[in-house]
């Protein structure tokens, strides 16, 4: 059996699936593939020319998973111990949920507004759009930390009370943030910064964690004025 990841490091989603393999330890190879140098043929891989993809070598050559999430749910199928989704109907529910607003939402926001502004640009040797990234950090990104901070009221995961796909999916999307310079304050969402903590301490995710932050060390980070309170 060989389970190859295929993707870049930098992209939260293609965490999200390692972390989770990390976490279950099962064994994975990883394949570089970037979606913005890739050629024609990636369409058929994924027609929405998105990473990750998976391979499993047990279901034949032509096996091809798109999509973190699929992905992710194929595995806790395929490897059930060492569950990563919660047993009980309404917080399984709830971990849904949870991992579809980190993907859309979050990924949106923090991505597209965030990472991409800052990160994106030094990339093609440009200077990093704080602007943009500014402004979507003081408009838009509150409203998503006060959503998860109210989640975490007197809990320590998001769903059920392990840490789960749900906790991984939040998690890598604070990574990305981090990685462009900012992360939440402490001060004003307690809760959020007391999650991350926890979970830095998990070594499935912190070790990826820290690889991709090599990655993206040369780069010049955002710099936010903690009298904003942001
Ligand atoms: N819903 C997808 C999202 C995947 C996604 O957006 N991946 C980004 C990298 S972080 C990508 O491949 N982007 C390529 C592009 O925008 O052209 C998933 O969960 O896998």
């Amino acid at each position: 059996m060989t389970l190859t990841v295929c993707g870049l490091i930098g992209s939260p989603f293609v965490r999200k699936v390692c972390t989770q393999l990390n976490e279950k330890g099962v064994e994975y190879t990883f394949e570089n593939l970037s979606p913005f140098q890739a050629d024609e043929d990636f369409t058929t891989l994924n027609p929405l020319r998105r990473i990750p993809i998976l391979k499993d070598s047990d279901n034949g050559d032509d096996f091809i998973l798109p999509d973190s999430t699929a992905i992710c749910h194929y595995i806790e199928r395929k490897f059930p111990a060492s569950p990563m989704m919660p047993s009980d109907h309404a917080e399984y529910g709830r971990a849904l949920w949870i991992e579809e607003y980190a993907d859309t939402e979050m990924a949106t926001k923090f991505g597209l507004g965030v990472f991409r502004s800052i990160i994106f640009p030094q990339m093609a040797g440009k200077k990093p759009d704080t602007e943009t990234a500014l402004k979507c950090i003081r408009e838009q990104l509150p409203t998503i930390h006060d959503y998860l901070e109210g989640q975490l009221e007197g809990k320590d995961w998001f769903a059920g009370n392990a840490f789960s796909l749900a906790d991984i999916s939040v998690a890598v999307q604070y990574g990305n943030l981090a990685f462009a310079g900012y992360s939440p304050s402490a001060e004003r969402w307690p809760n959020l910064a007391a999650f991350m903590k926890r979970v830095g301490e998990k070594e499935s995710f912190t070790s990826l964690h820290l690889k991709t932050a090599l990655v993206f060390a040369q780069m010049q980070k955002m710099e936010v004025d903690p009298s904003e309170g942001l």
